[in-house]
């Protein structure tokens, strides 16, 4: 090989050298910068929108949350980026760490395009711990034919915390989409488990299209290399088209513990969860993991289609959990998309947040479906806190809670229902969110709308109301739980879609729970105890900063009392910022 030295001349460089180094120079600047180096991550877009305690990378896109895992005293969240601009396009694996999940710092990413199997795209997929302690990453690629792949990365040194460096397997692809798989609907490979034949499992998100059946393939594998694709999937669906991001996971039948995902036997259920391309919704089934067969089945407690339980009946999508061997928990990350337009994000410089992640576990009452709630931790972001008791609403309150940072907040509530004897009926045509979306907070019934209207002006022209209403449906009594967006904002041009469902309530209880989690922008809503779950993204122009209000409300005919009432101003958290060093951590 030509050495540097003969392109010297007399202590000078040649023209065509200087051309040379020039144009690497430019390359450098150009090409790596941004992608190897990371991006200049301090230009920090500076709009009300953004978030305080939510996961938000300081610009440009974020979607999907990725390879979640706690390794060596650090969780890590990976997550799809686009390092060039607000919209999709252009995707790496973004890297951030904590110690807490609530506070992060941003790492190099750990995955970007540099082979002709993900040259196009490095998508979806997820991290495993190998004998509960090295971790792998199995993530799709979307190769130089436009053909998505199952690709696998480790990392370069995995005594190191920070896992900052993974490299991409010499075998890679390691699965390709053979036999009369569509390439284009190949994706999303989840985290491994272990069989009592001690081969591994892996599913990929598929749809047979004829059908357009939504399917999840399974693969097995010895040595985590190789693997092959079973005859059968291990569940499809009819009619639901792709199914993106599978998520696959046993469920303790008592007591709110997570499980390694290779964990099964009789005090086990099995969840689940596929994101549905086609409406961008996602649901989840609880039911029965045949091991013998590699077959999963679900209980006949909630539909297997775009009708079945949601995690959140908001904005949540392409979802994963993980098990959090620290503290014993299974852990749901979600991301929560936009509401405005293309153009927005582009003006505003950045687009999508990562819910607060959420514990998870099964309804031990019901055994049919999933509570969630915010991690712990984020108690500790709990600044001044406001305590109240016994409020009266009577029908048409609106009663104001002052005194708290309203556009940043966390708020808790138990409503001591009222007589419930002559309650409404509601129409058994319409399912929860048609029933939510009629008439909105400004409805009245026998029993609600009573809730909190959240990011809301003082003239309330601008509020986003999230609220309960009792009645019978469909020959049972039923307690409806809605986010209503349609006055959230003065701006015409975001989608205000009113979010609602129905809550697993018993009736035998004289009080229902809310919790919501105010962040400028996002509305995460907690009803009875995380049993029912909606997120909203809103984008309000006069309910913000100081001008951003808190109420209580009842629009109902029956009065309603706020039993108790705990709201605390959030301190912001600590979000991924730039590239750091592990010493600064
Ligand atoms: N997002 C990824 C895909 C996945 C989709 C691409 C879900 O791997 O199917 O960014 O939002």
């Amino acid at each position: 090989m030509q050495s540097n030295i003969f392109l010297i001349v007399n202590g000078t460089l040649t023209m065509e050298t200087q051309k040379v180094f020039a144009l690497a120079y430019l390359c450098w600047i150009a090409c790596l910068l941004p992608v190897i180096c990371q991006e200049d991550f301090n230009t920090v877009g500076s709009t009300v929108e953004r978030t305080a305690y939510h996961f938000q990378p300081p610009k440009n896109w974020m979607n999907d949350p990725n390879g979640p895992m706690f390794y060596k005293g650090l969780y890590h969240l990976f997550y799809q980026y686009n390092p060039k601009a607000a919209v999709w396009g252009n995707i790496v694996w973004g890297h951030a760490v904590s110690k807490d999940l609530i506070n992060w710092k941003s790492l190099e990413f750990a995955i970007i395009p540099s082979e002709w199997y993900d040259i196009k795209g490095c998508w979806s997929g997820s991290a495993t711990l190998l004998s509960g302690e090295n971790p792998v990453i199995l993530y799709t690629g979307w190769d130089n034919s436009s053909r998505q792949v199952q690709n696998m990365v480790v990392p370069q040194n995995s005594s190191d915390p920070y896992l900052r460096k993974w490299m991409k397997i010499p075998e890679n692809p390691i699965i390709v989409p053979d036999n009369g798989i569509n390439g284009s609907s190949f994706r999303d490979p989840t985290t491994a488990w272990l069989g009592k034949d001690g081969r591994w499992r892996i599913l990929v998100g598929n749809k047979e299209d004829q059908h357009h059946n939504g399917r999840a393939l399974l693969y097995i594998s010895k040595d985590f290399v190789h693997w092959t694709k079973k005859k059968h999937p291990l569940h499809s669906s009819k009619k639901t088209g792709m199914w993106e991001c599978p998520d696959f996971y046993p469920v303790a039948k008592l007591g709110k513990l997570g499980l390694d995902t290779s964990t099964n036997g009789p005090d086990v259920k099995h969840v689940l969860k596929v994101s549905l391309d086609d409406t961008k919704y996602e649901y989840y089934t609880v039911g029965t993991y045949f091991t013998g067969i590699d077959i999963y089945v679900p209980d006949n407690t909630s539909a297997d289609n775009k009708y079945g339980l949601r995690y959140d009946y908001g904005k949540f999508y392409a979802s994963k959990t993980f098990f959090d061997n620290h503290k014993k928990r299974r852990i749901l990350w979600g991301w929560i998309n936009e509401s405005d337009s293309m153009q927005d994000d582009i003006a505003k410089g950045w687009s999508g947040v990562q819910a607060i992640p959420r514990t998870i576990w099964l309804d031990n009452a019901s055994k049919s479906q999933l509570v969630q709630w915010p991690v712990s931790k984020l108690e500790s972001l709990h600044g001044h806190k406001i305590y109240k008791e016994n409020i009266n609403l009577d029908t048409g309150s609106t009663i104001e809670i002052a005194g708290l940072t309203a556009a940043q907040a966390d708020v808790e509530v138990s409503f001591n229902l009222p007589s419930l004897a002559d309650v409404e009926k509601m129409d058994a045509n319409l399912d929860a969110q048609q029933l939510c979306s009629q008439d909105g907070a400004a409805t009245k019934t026998i029993v609600g709308p009573f809730g909190l209207l959240v990011l809301a002006s003082k003239d309330l022209a601008e509020q986003t109301a999230v609220f309960f209403r009792v009645g019978v449906h469909q020959n049972k009594m039923k307690v409806l739980m809605c986010s209503d967006q349609s006055r959230s904002s003065l701006k015409t041009d975001v989608d205000k879609t009113t979010y609602g469902s129905f809550v697993s309530f018993s009736f035998n209880q004289k009080s229902i729970s809310l919790r919501v989690l105010v962040d400028h922008s996002i509305v995460e809503s907690f009803g009875e105890g995380g049993k029912t779950c909606i997120t909203a993204r809103v984008y309000p122009n006069q309910a913000i900063g100081e001008d951003a209000h808190l109420y209580l409300f009842n629009n109902g005919v029956s009065s309603v009392t706020a039993s108790k009432l705990t709201a605390w101003d959030m301190v912001s958290s600590q979000q991924p910022s730039h590239t750091i060093r592990a010493y600064e951590l």
